[in-house]
């Protein structure tokens, strides 16, 4: 006989909330990159967390925005889309309620499935009075299911988001092995890492006209080490430059630290080489988001 229980948790909420964060401090690895800048996350992400009579399967979003762009058109989507094929759906805001918000919970509207109200970055705020101040911000707006106030950052009242969360389970199977954490592969990994390098050391348009590919993996059997060739891709010349900088040492620092970075999580010693090419205009070429990985769920 077996009550074993399995669920998807869906992740949403406006850009720069702390989404992937919550995802990486659940898993307690790092599956999806994070960043200041907002629209750090572009697809879909799952994060695969297994206890011993419980499979939880939380889906990282994009942040929900109004795109311009038909990327951030496609990405939206991705993130729309995620909460209508889960178990539960946590809305996560952070300490300031603003338009997107309101925006966000149109499309909870007409959902038959639980929202919870997970209200991010309590770090921030001081005592209980901030968070009952935002608490009350939210009333009246939807009828949630709950709300969690966390810090993802300090790991606080994670334990009991999880333990609210099992309740809202099915009695059923493994979706997936229980070693398993994540459904990127090594190589998106790399090519994220790699991005979200670029979105520390970048300003303005430039972090987000960056696409990254991986085009080759090759092992080196003689220095024991994966050689890594990555294309990055951005609209303009003006950007290339940017990206490269004053005698290369941008890119550089990119490298340097990315590959540190891959070294340690993937646990092999990578060689990487970075290229920058343009591609006018990608975020609106169909073709293009597809090369680069962009809405293959949608
Ligand atoms: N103070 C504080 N900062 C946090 C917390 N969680 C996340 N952050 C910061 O918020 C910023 C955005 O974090 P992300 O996890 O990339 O946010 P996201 O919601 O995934 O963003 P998108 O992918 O762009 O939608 C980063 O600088 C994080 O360090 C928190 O609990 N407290
Ligand atoms: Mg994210």
């Amino acid at each position: 006989m077996s009550n074993h229980k399995s669920g998807f948790i869906a992740i949403v909420g406006r850009p720069n909330v702390g989404k992937s964060t919550l995802l990486n401090a659940i898993i307690g690895e790092k599956i999806a990159i994070m960043s200041p800048k907002p629209q750090t996350t572009r697809n879909r992400i799952l994060g695969v967390h297994t206890k011993e009579n419980y499979q939880m399967v939380f889906v990282d979003t994009p942040g929900m925005h109004k795109g311009k762009d038909l990327l951030n058109k496609t990405i939206d989507k991705v993130a729309v889309a995620s909460i209508h094929d889960v178990d539960v759906v946590l809305f996560v805001v952070d300490t300031i309620k603003g338009a997107a918000e309101e925006h966000i919970m149109n499309h909870f509207k007409y959902l038959k499935i639980p929202v919870f109200l997970v209200i991010n970055k309590i770090d921030e705020l001081k005592g209980k009075s901030g968070i009952d101040e935002v608490i009350l911000s939210y009333l009246g707006s939807y009828d949630f299911e709950g709300v969690i106030p966390i810090s993802a950052k300090d790991k606080t009242f994670l334990d009991r988001l999880e333990e609210t969360l099992v309740p809202y389970l099915e009695e059923g199977p493994l979706f997936f092995p229980k070693e398993m954490k994540s459904d990127q592969s090594e190589q998106k990994l790399m090519s994220e890492l790699i991005r979200e390098k670029i979105l520390y050391h970048t300003e303005q348009e430039v972090p987000h006209a960056v696409a990254v590919v991986i085009e080759s993996l090759a092992e080196n059997p003689e220095l024991n080490t994966v050689d890594v060739s990555a294309l990055i891709i951005v609209e303009r010349a003006t950007q290339k430059q940017i990206l490269i900088g004053k005698a290369g040492d941008k890119i550089k620092k990119i490298g340097t630290e990315a590959r540190k970075e891959i070294n340690q999580l993937l646990n092999t010693k990578i060689h990487l080489t970075l290229w920058v090419k343009i591609k006018k205009d990608w975020r609106n070429r169909p073709n293009d988001l597809k090369a680069f990985g962009y809405g293959e769920d949608v």
